[in-house]
């Protein structure tokens, strides 16, 4: 019999791209879906590859018969609710932070660690932080030939890494600033958005519109923010190297959608820009776009809304010896939250 699949959070950002995913796809290996939200979704009608589907509570009992259930919540209530569905025989494939760094849990990105899908002692299987998600398929497929040994990073993300209320408040701010000359000095937008009444209660901790914020996350040790941490941490585990040298600033930017990193990765052995894109081109879900000459190179407008990772501006390193700098770009919502989660499940049961 075709297997059972669950979508917990059916209706929230990330689990409305994974409905518009489940349709999309080519192959379908699955037989009944079940779409879950919270009691106030619930009675919702959401059609999946042209059926229409209600939506059903969150309860133990619509885990029972599931196979695979995916995930897209809260850490709060994945770490209530993922056990429950392993205790009732699904495999829970979280796209939350609540059990990442967990030893028995496998955190997977199947184009790097796919392997790590077999072994899973508390039925649960992680999927990353969209963040490290976005450089991961091009990053892996460098490790496994050359061996990273230390990564730098940069990231520029998009405000729908915020949720709904990113993307809401980016809106609101960029409307409050559309077309005019902002602030006494060019460019002050806090005055702006004063005047819009946006001066307060945002989920930024400054204005985003006209703006860039190098902070993303909470407070952490020393000034580290959450994100910072999730980068390397999960960097380390995914790609097995637990003493990798990381050092990340996370930095929000106004795009609506797409994150995107700058990375400085340094090799055991010597790595040449044509050898890194050779390998680029042989990975099926990297896009290798890079020809500066010619003005090409990725960025978010252009890549927004796609599965792969898109890889440009690939460089050697000047002063630093089997160095590559380059340049990514992955739609956040997409391979970084619901794409990676889908793929997990799949894998599962193919
Ligand atoms: C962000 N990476 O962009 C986070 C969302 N998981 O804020």
């Amino acid at each position: 019999m075709a297997p059972t699949l669950a979508l917990v959070g059916a209706t929230g950002a990330v689990g409305t791209v994974m409905i518009d995913i489940l349709n999309g796809r080519s192959t379908w290996p699955w037989g009944e879906v079940r779409l879950v939200a919270s009691p106030r979704s619930a009675g919702k009608k959401i059609t999946v590859r042209g059926q229409e589907l209600t939506v059903q509570a969150l309860a133990p009992e619509v885990f029972d018969g599931v196979d695979v259930a995916m995930f897209d919540v809260p850490d709060a209530v994945s770490a209530e609710w993922a056990p429950i569905a392993a205790a009732r025989g699904a495999v829970a494939v979280d796209n939350s932070g609540a059990f990442r760094m967990d030893d028995d849990v496998p955190l997977v990105v199947p184009e790097v660690n796919r392997d790590k899908i077999a072994v899973r002692p508390r039925g649960i299987i992680a999927n990353p932080n969209c963040t490290t998600l976005s450089m991961m398929a091009a990053l892996g497929a460098l490790h496994h030939e050359y061996g990273l040994r230390e990564l730098v990073v940069a990231s520029y993300q998009a405000a729908s890494g915020a949720g709904q209320d990113g993307i809401d408040r980016l809106y609101a701010e960029a409307a409050a600033v559309a077309g005019k000359q902002v602030g006494e000095r060019a460019g002050d937008v806090r005055e702006a958005l004063a005047a819009a009444g946006l001066s307060g209660d945002s989920p930024f901790p400054a204005p985003l519109a006209f703006n860039v914020v190098p902070w993303a996350g909470s407070l952490k040790e020393d000034g580290w923010a959450s994100e910072e941490l999730k980068v390397r941490n999960e960097s380390r585990k995914i790609l097995g190297i637990p003493d990798l040298k990381v050092s990340a600033t996370c930095v929000r930017v106004p795009v609506v959608t797409t994150h995107s990193l700058a990375v400085h990765a340094t090799f055991e052995r010597p790595v040449t820009v044509a050898e890194a894109h050779k390998l680029f081109e042989a990975e099926p879900s990297v896009v290798l776009v890079d020809d500066p000459a010619a003005g090409r190179f990725p960025t978010p407008a252009d890549v927004v809304g796609g599965d792969p990772t898109y890889v440009g501006r690939v460089r050697q390193a000047l002063d630093f010896p089997n160095t590559l700098d380059f340049f990514v770009c992955g739609d956040n919502l997409r391979k970084g939250a619901a794409l990676n989660t889908y793929e997990i499940a799949e894998a599962l049961v193919s």
